[in-house]
């Protein structure tokens, strides 16, 4: 897959690679991004030689700044918006990536960016990561899962907190309340997501597609469901590959 003007896509390994790459405008996540995103995870998706993805952002000052607030200027009628929304869904496809997604963090990590983040199923950071919803100071809701995904991950109060005051935080704090599973220096960010990737592509990729399925789902269940969920899977994954799972 080649040919995109915002995000670059690589695959080595069986590890998918995605960087954002607006580095100009902080990696701000624009339409034509979206429609790129889109594009890729969808064949991604589809693809079994992919065993783990890892997003990063280009250049040295951010994941991504956020939704692209020049073109926010002339944003679509909320008719259009839905329509697209309802054909072209980035962020329920995140959602339903079998695979497992890293992602490799530094510098800014804004709005739309941090959602990204969210999706993901490991974060890992560099010491100058800064986290931030500002859509509520913005006059809008977070609209790329952010209000769903953070208490997920952060707990009601801290979600809380963030969303609604537009309130920054660091990489220090975030590793403390879990959004960053660990720092490393901005040298180390790309070989140890690819190292952290390659202890996933050591595993057999069934039982790992089966495990991350398990706790995505289960999350949404009773414990009683949630159990019996990962006794359906753990006998999917003792005989054999997965069956349209
Ligand atoms: N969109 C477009 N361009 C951006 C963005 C952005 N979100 N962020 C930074 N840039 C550009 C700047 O305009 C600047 O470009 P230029 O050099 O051409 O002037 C360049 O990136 C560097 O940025 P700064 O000069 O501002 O760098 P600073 O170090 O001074 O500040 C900040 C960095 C703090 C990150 C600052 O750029 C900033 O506050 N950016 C905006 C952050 C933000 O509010 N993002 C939006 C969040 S809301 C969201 O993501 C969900 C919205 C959903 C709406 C969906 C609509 C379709």
């Amino acid at each position: 897959m080649s040919g995109f003007e915002t995000v670059i896509y690589e695959k080595s390994d069986a590890i998918a690679f995605v960087t954002l790459n607006r580095p100009q405008s902080l990696n701000a996540f624009s339409v034509r991004m979206r429609d790129e995103l889109f594009e890729i995870l969808s064949a991604i998706k589809a693809d079994d030689e992919v065993r783990v993805v890892v997003f990063k952002g280009a250049g040295e000052r951010a994941f991504c700044a956020g939704a692209d607030l020049k073109e926010f200027l002339t944003a679509p009628s909320a008719i259009k918006a839905r329509r697209i929304r309802a054909v072209r869904d980035l962020w329920r496809l995140f959602l339903g990536m079998p695979q497992p997604l890293i992602a490799a963090l530094h510098g800014y990590v804004l709005g739309s960016g941090m959602e990204i983040a969210l999706f993901c199923d490991l974060r890992i950071g560099s010491p100058d990561v800064v986290f931030g919803l500002p859509e509520v100071g913005l006059g809008i809701l977070p609209g790329a899962g952010g209000t769903q995904t953070l208490p997920r991950i952060l707990g009601l109060s801290g979600a809380m907190d963030m969303l609604m005051t537009g309130r920054r935080m660091d990489a220090e704090e975030a590793l403390a309340k879990g959004v960053l599973n660990e720092i490393v220096s901005f040298g180390e960010l790309y070989p140890r997501a690819k190292s952290v990737a390659g202890r996933i592509t050591a595993c057999d990729p069934v039982v790992i597609r089966y495990a991350k399925q398990a706790v995505i789902k289960g999350l949404d269940m009773s414990l009683d469901q949630g159990l019996e969920l990962e006794w359906r899977l753990a006998r999917l994954a003792r005989s054999g590959p997965a069956a349209g799972e």
